[in-house]
This record gives structure tokens, C-alpha cells and sequence, in this order.
């Protein structure tokens, strides 16, 4: 292919890396993801994309690296040459970043800078277009709803304020020096492959894992926050659409719709065949039980977040003007495409076999 272009994913072990690489793979791409070192295998997400680098043709390629070395992120690029560069990779848990917040800012944050100062540094900021994964967690307390470019921001968390400087870095080499530099603020976006320690796939898994019988009780936080829920692998569409146009810009992508934790909860639990209703009030609350009269679901402090947001609904209607981005799935059927999944996986797994 003679004009085949080059890019390189940091991140590309994580949910949105894994479907980003195939997307960019089936439009002809050559694919270059970063991953970090791991004392066990961190492939899982791209092992159906993964290639022998022995063969022949192969185009997708893996390199050790971490944000928090630049040395490393400049021999890469270098090495690399890529034509776009999507910065996915971040300590992406808001809950850890108050655990974590110095790791976070330095990974989140200046690992930015590091990324475009290497771009910078090898003479490539005319040259390569990149990518920076913001988030809605920029918004944090609520200023404005819907949400959009222009609303202003009030971080909320360690990681959503390491963003925020990620944000503007780009923004600044952006102006400063003629780079094709984009913000994607993206909202929550799910699938089968999100972490299982964010609420909806923690929420998926339990729902399948009660159903089969493998776990007794799910321990949750804050029910009443509400988020705007979006398919991964439609927002990773988004992504690649910034870097196609002729001038970088920001834009939201988001589904435009919001639901309560609570709600998710529900419909995860009604799709594996569990009505749930909440019974107790105070200090006599049991949490979500079931039609049986067993109780399922339990609220833990220790989920809460020190400062939590508590209300994100996007409006993508820039990206629908200027990109013709659209999100296709709902929440609601992005509830069941994940319950569905992570019942199968169980069904699959070496103890459902022996049980
Ligand atoms: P994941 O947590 O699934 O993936 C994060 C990736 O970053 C993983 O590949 C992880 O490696 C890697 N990583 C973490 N720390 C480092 C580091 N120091 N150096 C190199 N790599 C590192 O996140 P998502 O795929 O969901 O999100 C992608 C990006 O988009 C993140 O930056 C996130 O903050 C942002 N974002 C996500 C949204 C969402 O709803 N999913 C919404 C808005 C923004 P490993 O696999 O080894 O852990
Ligand atoms: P979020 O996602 O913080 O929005 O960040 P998460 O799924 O962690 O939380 C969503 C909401 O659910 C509430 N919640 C719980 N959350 C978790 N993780 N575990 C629980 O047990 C639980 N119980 C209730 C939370 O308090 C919160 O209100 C995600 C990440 O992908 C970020 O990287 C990204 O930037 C934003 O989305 C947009």
C-alpha cells in the first residue's frame, strides 16, 4: 500500500487502545501501541489483533514504554515515525488517583508534555498529528448542562486535575507551535472490554456472577451519580475522525443522554432475570434484594469518593456538525451487550465447566 500511514497508540493494552488498534488496522493502517511492563500478561484486550512480529507483513507492533520516561517516549517516536500519535494511556481511575494523586499527575499530566515534548524535540510537531484523551471528568461540579466545549471546568480529582493540565499543555503546543494537537472530551464510554473495577463492568460481572451462582453480594458506593454512558468502540471512531480533519480542534463526544448507577444496576440485574428492589431505610437499609427475599446489593463507604461528580450528560453537537460523529448504542442496550458478554465468558470459564 503506497500510502499507508503510521500510528502509534500509548495505551493500546486498554479498553479504547484495544479498539482503536482495529480500527486503525482495518483502514490499512500500520499500528504502533505502547505497553507497559508487566510482571503478568497485560495483553488480553488485543490478543485477537496481536501479530507475530515474525511474520511477514505484520502491522501491528507492541513496545515496552511508560509515560513516566521520556527517554523512552523519544526512541519510540523515533523509532517509530508515526503520522498520528493517540495519547490513551493514563492512570484512567478516578477513585485511585486519591490513593495515587503524585503517580497520576506525573503519568496523567506531565506524561503529556513528555509525549509532545518528544514530538518537539525530534522536529516532527508539523509532521505528526496528535490525539490527547481528555475527559468530562474536566467538568467535575456542575457549571452547565448539557455539557460542551465551552463549558467551563471545575476538576473534581486528582486524575480530573491531572487531565486538566494535559488539556491545556495541549492546547498551548497546539498555539505556540502550529502542532495539529486535538482534545477529545469524551464522556464515559463501556463495552465487554472496559476494566472491572469501573462501576458498569463491576456491575455486569456480579449480575453474571450472581446469576451463575459464583458470588454472593456486590458491594457498591454512590448510586445517585449520574453518567452519560457511550459504546467504546464507537467513541474510538470519534478519535480517528479529530485527526482526519484539516485543522485540530476539541470536541465532546457523548450520547447525550444520562442515568443514574442505581438505574445501570437495574437493568444489568433485570437482564440476567433478577428483578431487584431496594428494601430499608437509614440505619435498618438492606440495599437491593431480590424477589427471593435475599438481599444482593450493598452500599460500602469505602466507594465513596472524597469529592465525587455528580451529574455529566454531553452535547455532541459539534462533533455531529463538524465530523459527522454519531453514537449509535444506548445505554440501555450498552447495559445488556455487557451482561450478556460477561455471562458468556463465566459460562466459559474452567469453573463453570467443573461446577
Ligand atoms: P484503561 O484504564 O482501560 O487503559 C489505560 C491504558 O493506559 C492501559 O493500556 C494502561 O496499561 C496504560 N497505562 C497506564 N499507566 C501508564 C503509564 N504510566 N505508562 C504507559 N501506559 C500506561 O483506560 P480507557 O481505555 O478506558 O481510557 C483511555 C484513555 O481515555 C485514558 O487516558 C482515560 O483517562 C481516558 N478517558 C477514558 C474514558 C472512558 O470512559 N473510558 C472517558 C474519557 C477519557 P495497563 O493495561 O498495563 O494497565
Ligand atoms: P468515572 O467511572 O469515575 O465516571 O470515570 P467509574 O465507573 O469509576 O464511576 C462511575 C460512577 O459510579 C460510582 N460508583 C462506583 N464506581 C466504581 N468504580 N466502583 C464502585 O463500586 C462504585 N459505586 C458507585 C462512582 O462514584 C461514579 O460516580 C470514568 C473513567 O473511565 C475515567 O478515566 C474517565 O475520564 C471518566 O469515566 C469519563
Amino acid at each position: 500500500m503506497a500510502n499507508k500511514k503510521t500510528a502509534l497508540i500509548t495505551g493500546a493494552t486498554g479498553q479504547d487502545g484495544a479498539y482503536l488498534a482495529e480500527l486503525l488496522l482495518a483502514k490499512g493502517y500500520e499500528v504502533h501501541g505502547i505497553k507497559r511492563r508487566s510482571s503478568s500478561f497485560n495483553t488480553g484486550r488485543i490478543e485477537s489483533i496481536y501479530q507475530d512480529p515474525h511474520e511477514e507483513g505484520a502491522r501491528f507492533h507492541l513496545h515496552y514504554g511508560d509515560l513516566t520516561d521520556s527517554t523512552n517516549l523519544i526512541r519510540i517516536v523515533q523509532q517509530v515515525q508515526p503520522d498520528e500519535i493517540y495519547n490513551l494511556a493514563a492512570q484512567s481511575h478516578v477513585a485511585v488517583s486519591f490513593e495515587t494523586p503524585e503517580y497520576t499527575a506525573n503519568a496523567d499530566g506531565i506524561g503529556t508534555l513528555r509525549l509532545l515534548e518528544a514530538i518537539r524535540i525530534l522536529g516532527m510537531e508539523k509532521t505528526a498529528r496528535f490525539y490527547q484523551a481528555s475527559t468530562s471528568e474536566l467538568y467535575g461540579l456542575v457549571q452547565e448542562v448539557p455539557q460542551r466545549e465551552t463549558t467551563p471546568f471545575y476538576p473534581r480529582s486528582p486524575y480530573a486535575a491531572a487531565k486538566l493540565y494535559a488539556y491545556w499543555i495541549v492546547v498551548n503546543y497546539r498555539e505556540a507551535y502550529g502542532m495539529h494537537a486535538s482534545n477529545g472530551i469524551l464522556f464515559n464510554h463501556e463495552s465487554p472490554l472496559r476494566g472491572e473495577t469501573f462501576a458498569t463492568r463491576k456491575i455486569t460481572r456480579a449480575a453474571a456472577a450472581i446469576k451463575l451462582g459464583r458470588q454472593d453480594k456486590l458491594y457498591l458506593g454512590n448510586l445517585d451519580a449520574r453518567r452519560d454512558w457511550g459504546h467504546a468502540r464507537e467513541y474510538v471512531r470519534g478519535m480517528w475522525l479529530m485527526l482526519q480533519q484539516d485543522e485540530p480542534d476539541d470536541y465532546v463526544l457523548a450520547t447525550g443522554e444520562t442515568t443514574p448507577v442505581r438505574t445501570f444496576v437495574e437493568w444489568a440485574f433485570a437482564d440476567v432475570g433478577i428483578a431487584l428492589r431496594w428494601e430499608g431505610e437509614g440505619e435498618n437499609e438492606k440495599g437491593y434484594c431480590a424477589e427471593t427475599g435475599r438481599c444482593l446489593i450493598e452500599i460500602d463507604p469505602r466507594y465513596f469518593r472524597p469529592t465525587e461528580v455528580d451529574l455529566l450528560i454531553g452535547d455532541p453537537s459539534k462533533a455531529h456538525q463538524k465530523l459527522g460523529w454519531r453514537h449509535e448504542t444506548s445505554p440501555r442496550d450498552l447495559a445488556r451487550e455487557m451482561v450478556l458478554a460477561d455471562l458468556e465468558t463465566m459460562k466459559l470459564s474452567p469453573i463453570a465447566k467443573g461446577a
